[in-house]
């Protein structure tokens, strides 16, 4: 099959496209030139270069760069796809969306509504998030649903909003960071994966700031610090009580803003005299004079900033963890004002979007509760319901597969995501995907899910999707499409529209554009925390972003949160008593090593996109585990060998990649790959209870040669 061309809605000739990238948080703009092919060749050739906005200034990393092969892939899906005896065979719309139709409806007869469920990501557009939320509700009628984001979000999320009464992941402005005198960076990899934010903060460093990374492993981002705490996974917690309470026998704490602006802090200094720097010391792995001297640095810094991200965030306590990081920043009085703040940094393109407007089970649009019966009353009525039609919450996103394979969910809806390779624990997942009734994937290529689904439908790419996303500033974007869906692929929300109206709801889903649906949008997060009133398509056009809460139309919205109060009631941060605690899971003589994950540069998230893109994947064919030469050594393991690594949920097997930027009793594994390469088949299911983050960044494994393994399975 010849390489998809990317082609215009209208007769103009089409050649050159502004868009924005797919992939991370940032949300660089960008501008596609497509030139006609040379004499002789049938093949366009695409270049893209960065377009000016607040973000990322015109920068690109390599995954934008190339973000057009996969779009532009013969791999892309172009008919929706319904299963046959086993295969897959091309669909119409209508064939696929009746059979859908018919099995959800026989799903709901049978089990009633909430045995079918709902499964969302982040990457879709905030439209389509609001629809896939107002879609489970009252197409479906379902409470479950629940979204990526889960994996993702929650534990910076629901932290910020028990301490700060909202969240938005940066409480500042990325114009801040050049501004801030001391940066801590906790678990966040910066230079891999929004690489186009680096440029803040080696300015902040030329603006002699001092910048602290905390990180098992020397990351490029790592590089960048002036003091590196090569901290034991999963001790995040401890260690920010340790730079508390040095800060506190320092005499750095700011009483003022403590007294004016905070509540809890008489509880919090009791615990304060319990902590010990030795014990802290002990558990952390770093040594006390670095924890001073860390200490020192922020606590004496007129300004300053901390982010965290998923290092931080992905335990079992990951919420405390992240309180923990936030107590610094209130005792030392360093948020809003220009220079200070935190930062949960966001992942995926609308991570911020997407947590706001109602695919998370607890959820309804502008971040209202699904609980509070005022947030009901008012969503109820911008959809023209009862509120008594609304469900309760359902369960999050690890916990609905659960259900599935306890076939509580007996149909699944997924948009936007690959559970089977993302989710804790993948073998149970696919276990439970595999028997579940009836699935359907909408997606753009065939995913590891994809494979498993009984209806396929294929969708649009960013580049041909019309939409807003929410970066990590809380800015939104408007990103506009004016090039042709290829094939039969539809808009996500142009789906939802279409099966609500078979499934009997077309009055709640009378859309024809995205913009109609985000006026809906507008309307039903008014007056919520993430309100999104004051914005429109076209003031997005003429301001090329803007923040929330932007409650009025005709008002600038601003970037620094927190400058006069914070949303509680009393107009108070709260400050949180966070236990020291050890690891989730702690080596022993079957598992001696520490296992943690994350990303890499060039591939994004499960692979399926970027595998796609020949530039991208040629950077790494496959994954990996990275160890320790000294630690490789000791379990006879040679550079580039495969290795088996088990832990107590399962096993999978990797190439060894050597690094002494690791500490010797952890180990680190990419999670862009899916099957038998799966660093997911072996982590943990075990969910934070504050807010259901499964604690992906600590388990406990063995390692083995492959080829030993053989030869020890040959001689038993
Ligand atoms: N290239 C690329 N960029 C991406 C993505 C991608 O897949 N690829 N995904 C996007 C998404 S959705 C997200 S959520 C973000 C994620 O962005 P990050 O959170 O920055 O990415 P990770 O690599 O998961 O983890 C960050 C760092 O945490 C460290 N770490 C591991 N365990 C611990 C620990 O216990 N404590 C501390 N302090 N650190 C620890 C890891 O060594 C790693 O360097 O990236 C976004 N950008
Ligand atoms: N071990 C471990 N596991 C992790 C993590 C980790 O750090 N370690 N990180 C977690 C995090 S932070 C995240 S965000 C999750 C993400 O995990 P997933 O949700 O599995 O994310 P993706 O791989 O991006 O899968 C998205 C799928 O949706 C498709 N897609 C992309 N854009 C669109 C669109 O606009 N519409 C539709 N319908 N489909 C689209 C893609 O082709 C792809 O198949 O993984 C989590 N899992
Ligand atoms: S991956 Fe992130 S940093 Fe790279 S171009 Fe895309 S949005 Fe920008
Ligand atoms: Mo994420």
């Amino acid at each position: 099959m010849p390489p998809l061309v990317i082609e215009p809605t209208s007769s103009d000739k089409l050649n050159v496209i502004q868009t924005q990238c797919p992939f991370c948080s940032v949300q660089c703009k960008m501008q596609v030139t497509i030139t006609e092919p040379a004499e002789g060749s049938n093949r366009l050739s695409y270049t893209i270069e960065g377009a000016a906005n607040a973000a990322s200034e015109g920068r690109l990393c390599v995954k934008g760069m190339n973000a057009h092969q996969h779009a532009t892939s013969t791999e892309r899906l172009l008919h929706p796809l319904i299963k046959r005896g086993g295969k897959f065979v091309e669909a119409t719309w209508e064939e696929a969306l009746r059979t859908i139709r018919d099995r959800f409806q026989a799903t709901s007869q049978t089990y009633g509504p909430d045995a079918v469920g709902v499964y969302g990501g982040g990457s879709l557009t905030n439209e389509t998030a609001y629809l896939l939320g107002k879609f489970a509700r009252i197409a479906l009628g379902t409470k479950y649903i629940d979204y990526n984001g889960r994996f993702c979000m929650s534990a910076a999320a629901s932290a910020g909003t028990k301490v700060f009464g909202v969240d938005r992941g940066l409480t500042c402005r990325l114009a801040d960071i050049p501004l801030a005198k001391c940066i801590i960076l906790a678990g966040t990899n910066i230079a891999e994966c929004q690489p186009t934010l680096m440029p803040y903060f080696t300015k902040a460093k030329e603006n002699g700031a001092t910048i602290i990374v905390i990180d098992p492993r020397v990351t490029a981002t790592a590089a960048i610090a002036d003091i590196h705490l090569q901290v034991k996974p999963g001790t995040d917690a401890a260690l920010a009580n340790g730079l508390l309470k040095a800060i506190e026998e320092e005499g750095l704490l700011n009483e003022k803003f403590i007294g004016e602006k905070t509540s809890g802090f008489y509880e919090l200094k009791k615990n304060i005299s319990t902590i010990d720097i030795d014990q802290i010391a002990e558990l952390t792995g770093i040594s006390e004079a670095d924890i001073r001297k860390a200490a020192i640095a922020y606590g004496k810094a007129d300004t300053g900033i901390i982010f965290t991200a998923r290092g931080v965030e992905q335990q079992t306590d990951g919420h405390m963890a992240v309180r923990g990081f936030l107590n610094l920043v209130l005792a030392t009085g360093k948020i809003g004002k220009p220079g200070c703040g935190y930062g949960a940094v966001t992942g995926q393109a609308n991570g911020q979007g997407g947590r706001e407007h109602g695919q998370k089970s607890d959820q309804l649009p502008g971040y209202r509760s699904i609980e509070n019966e005022h947030d009901r009353a008012y969503v109820a009525k911008v959809w023209g319901i009862d509120p008594a039609m609304l469900p309760r919450k359902g369960v999050s996103a690890y916990e609905m597969m659960e259900l599935v394979h306890q076939d509580v969910i007996r149909s699944l809806f997924v948009m936007g995501s690959n559970p089977v390779v993302s989710n804790p624990n993948a073998t149970l997942v696919e276990e439970g995907l595999a028997k579940c009734e009836f699935l359907v994937v909408a997606d753009m290529f065939m995913s590891e899910t994809a494979r498993m689904a009984d209806v396929i439908l294929p969708v649009t790419s960013y580049i041909e999707n019309t939409g807003t996303l929410t970066n990590l500033e809380g800015r939104v974007l408007l990103r506009e499409s004016n090039v042709q869906a290829p094939g039969g692929t539809k808009n996500d929300w142009a789906i939802l529209c279409e099966l609500a109206a078979l499934l009997g709801h077309e009055s709640y889903f009378p859309f024809q554009n995205a913009e109609q649906i985000f006026e809906e949008l507008r309307v039903a997060s008014r007056g919520g925390l993430a309100d999104y009133y004051g914005i429109t398509y076209d003031r997005l056009r003429r301001e090329g972003g803007v923040y929330w809460p932007c409650p009025s139309p005709d008002k600038p919205s601003s970037g620094i949160m927190f400058q006069n109060f914070f949303p509680h009631p009393d107009g108070r941060a709260v400050f949180t008593v966070v236990e020291s605690r050890a690891p989730q899971e702690t080596p022993c003589e079957q598992y001696p090593l520490t296992m943690t994950n994350g990303r890499v540069l060039s591939h994004y998230l499960t692979g399926v996109q970027t595998r796609r893109s020949k530039t991208l994947a040629a950077r790494n064919m496959d994954n990996f585990i990275e160890i320790h030469p000294k630690t490789a050594k000791q379990y006879w393991i040679e550079e580039g060998e495969w290795v088996v690594v088990q832990s107590r949920r399962g096993s999978f097997t990797v190439r060894s990649r050597y690094s002494d930027q690791i500490r010797e009793d952890t180990v680190f594994v990419p999670m862009h790959w899916g099957g038998a390469q799966n660093v997911n088949r072996a982590t943990s299911p075990e969910l934070d209870p504050n807010c259901k983050m499964p604690g992906f960044k600590t388990s406990v494994v063995s390692i083995i040669p492959l080829r030993l393994q053989e030869e020890l399975s040959a001689t038993e």
